[in-house]
């Protein structure tokens, strides 16, 4: 694990879980949600690369609760009126916690069932109840498991709202935690903060099939949306590995970008609005499901890609693509990386309408993921290759397409651009192509120890720092580039059996200040976290020159707005306490 011990120190403003805390989260989220046994805390509070493990006492779950929670507590009214018995405290509490939204249907309700106490049964009253219990039952077999019926949860966002209220009140902090697939240590706690998980936030809300946009809650996992969108003929505008455990909010919170970013576009496109619960517990409603609406500052933006240090994010609304029948992808092998870019550039121009993936991998890449991964196959075994490049064209004219990007494949192969290659001939084996791009990261976990960059750099360069990289570490360690070819994004990954301080050493700070040196970002789409927190000033504007290049001009510091503070201001105006997600994205000293 990495050690955080000597170079961070737990923030002593931050109180410590007491049994009346538990006593507290469990009246608002029920017993169950409530999760503080040892066991069950091992894996949320380590991360999926098993590099980054906190402390945590108490993970917090607030679950949806539907429409029909609603009925269900009517129901069981009408019931206990019916029954002669009125189990007063009981409906008090339910009163009490019931969710806003359906504040005035349950105060009407409730009057009518102080009116059906006062009478004696009548097959009217049973009429009406057998109605609701049915309703019940049909809406909790449609949308919900049958754990949740008679459960008196409050609505969801009072449920986060109330977590968050009591936490800034006590001075507790919270990790948000996704589907803890995060790949800088974001969404583990780094002490003993009080892991917030989504998991069962998982309701997609509403679906128009007219517009494309979808209203989901923050924890619906990535896949579980990409289904539920092909049975209505959409796709997600993200994809990534992960797919199968990260969920929206995590996605949002990261501003995830993945293999369809190149022809989608990122999350600030396409996600239209946001509901956020902030520190305080107040909600941020931001829900909105308009393409257009330039009525002031758009303020969503604020939160996608924050990381979960300025608010939880409730609920997500996104602008979903149609899905288009004629998926082509090739696998293709590049001499040189020279090769991969002049391709790159040309596929661009020939291709371009339909072009939607460009990816790239070494052979250093695909050599792990063969070693390593459940049956992944080279598609192109006769000889190694130096590179290799996954080029995806996606459009409406099954017989065209094809025609047209095999046409550009065989002169791009006459031209000696690409050395050798393969179009996919059904969807398996399209998907066992992308198993193999997909399947990096696992096989690199595989491997042993792993150091992970993330770099924005020009397309023309970047591949010149993996191979300084291979010169500067020498046999210690295996150095692996592969990644977003299409958005120039590098994925460098140096492996080495175990974690080793005098390597890491060799590897940072050079990867940071080589990647600033060729104006390149330190973080391209996995974010900040707790990896990168300190080291912010290597892509936004130092602090210790004082003289600052702006675009052509050289600029004295004192006209320059520090961008870093600006950050840590908006921090401190949405956090004051600072208690989400402490230690993460930006330097410790800056943010409380
Ligand atoms: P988590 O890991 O749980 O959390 C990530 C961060 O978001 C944390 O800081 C957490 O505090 C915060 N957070 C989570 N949920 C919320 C919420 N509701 N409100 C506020 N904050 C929240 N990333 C890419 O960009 N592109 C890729 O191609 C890609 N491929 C990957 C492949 C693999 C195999 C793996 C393991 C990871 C990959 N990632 C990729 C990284 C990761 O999957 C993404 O960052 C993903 O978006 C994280 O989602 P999650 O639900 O797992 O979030
Ligand atoms: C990917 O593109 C992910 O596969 C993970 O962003 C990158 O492992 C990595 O470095
Ligand atoms: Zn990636």
């Amino acid at each position: 694990f990495v050690s955080v011990a000597t170079t961070i120190q737990r923030n002593p403003l931050f109180s410590s879980i007491s049994s009346d805390d538990i006593s507290h989260f469990k009246e608002i989220l029920g017993e169950k949600n409530v999760i503080h046994d040892e066991e069950k805390l091992v894996t949320a509070n380590m991360d999926w690369m098993r590099k980054y493990k906190g402390s945590s006492k108490l993970m917090l779950q607030p679950r949806s609760t539907e429409e029909w929670i609603s009925l269900s507590v009517v129901a069981e009214w009408i019931d206990c009126a019916l029954s002669g018995v009125w189990p007063l405290k009981k409906a008090a509490l339910a009163f009490r916690k019931v969710n806003s939204i359906y504040f005035q249907s349950l105060v009407q309700s409730f009057n009518l069932c102080l009116r059906i106490s006062e009478m004696p049964p009548h097959s009217l009253f049973i009429m009406i109840r057998l109605f609701l219990q049915a309703l019940c039952l049909f809406a909790s077999s449609t949308y919900c498991d049958s754990d949740k019926l008679g459960n008196y949860g409050t609505h969801l966002i009072l449920q986060v709202s109330q977590i968050l209220k009591y936490c800034n009140s006590r001075c507790l902090a919270v990790v948000p935690q996704g589907g803890n697939t995060g790949l800088v240590g974001g969404s583990v706690p780094v002490f003993d903060e009080v892991i917030i998980n989504t998991s069962s936030m998982s309701k997609i809300v509403s679906f128009d099939k007219v517009s494309g946009i979808l209203v989901c809650e923050a924890g619906c996992i990535l896949e579980n949306l990409v289904s539920f969108l092909d049975n209505q003929g959409f796709i997600m505008p993200l994809d990534l590995g992960a797919k199968g455990s990260c969920q929206i909010g995590g996605n949002v919170s990261t501003n995830a970008g993945g293999l369809r970013l190149f022809r989608y576009g990122s999350l600030h496109g396409n996600v239209l609005g946001l509901e956020v619960v902030l520190a305080n517990g107040t909600v941020l409603d931001m829900l909105r499901t308009l393409r257009k609406d330039n009525t002031g500052y758009d303020l969503k933006h604020l939160f996608i890609g924050s990381e979960g240090s300025l608010g939880i994010v409730s609920k997500v609304s996104i602008l979903t693509p149609p899905k288009l029948s004629s998926v082509n992808l090739a696998f293709l092998a590049c001499k040189d990386y020279s090769s991969c870019q002049k391709l790159l550039l040309a596929a661009k121009r020939k291709l371009g309408e339909i072009l939607s993936a460009f990816e790239f991998l070494d052979t250093q890449a695909l050599d792990l993921v063969l070693k390593h991964l459940e049956g992944a196959r080279n598609p192109l075994p006769t000889s190694m290759h130096n590179f290799y490049i996954l080029m995806e064209t996606t459009g409406s004219n099954e017989s065209y397409e094809k025609e047209k990007l095999e046409a550009f494949l065989l002169h791009s192969m006459e031209g000696g651009l690409i050395s050798d290659g393969v179009l996919a001939q059904d969807i398996n084996q399209a998907s066992s192509f992308w198993h193999i791009r997909e399947g990096v990261p696992e096989a690199l976990m595989k491997a042993g120890a792993v150091y992970k960059y993330d770099l924005s750099l020009p397309v023309e360069k970047m591949y010149d720092l993996v191979e300084e990289m291979r010169i500067r570490l020498g046999p210690a360690a295996n150095v692996v580039g592969y990644g977003h070819l299409g958005d120039s994004n590098l994925h460098l990954n140096i492996s080495t059996p175990q974690y080793d301080d005098a390597i890491l050493a060799q590897i940072e700070p050079f990867v940071y200040e080589w990647t600033s040196k060729h104006h390149g970002s330190i973080s391209a789409e996995h974010g900040l976290g707790l990896m990168k927190a300190d080291k912010i000033f290597y892509s936004k504007s130092p602090e210790t020159v004082s003289i600052i290049l702006v675009g052509s001009y050289l600029l004295p510091k004192s006209l320059c707005v520090d961008i870093v503070q600006l950050m840590a201001s908006i921090k401190r105006l949405l956090d004051p306490n600072g208690i989400l997600n402490p230690y993460k994205v930006l330097p410790p000293f800056l943010a409380s």
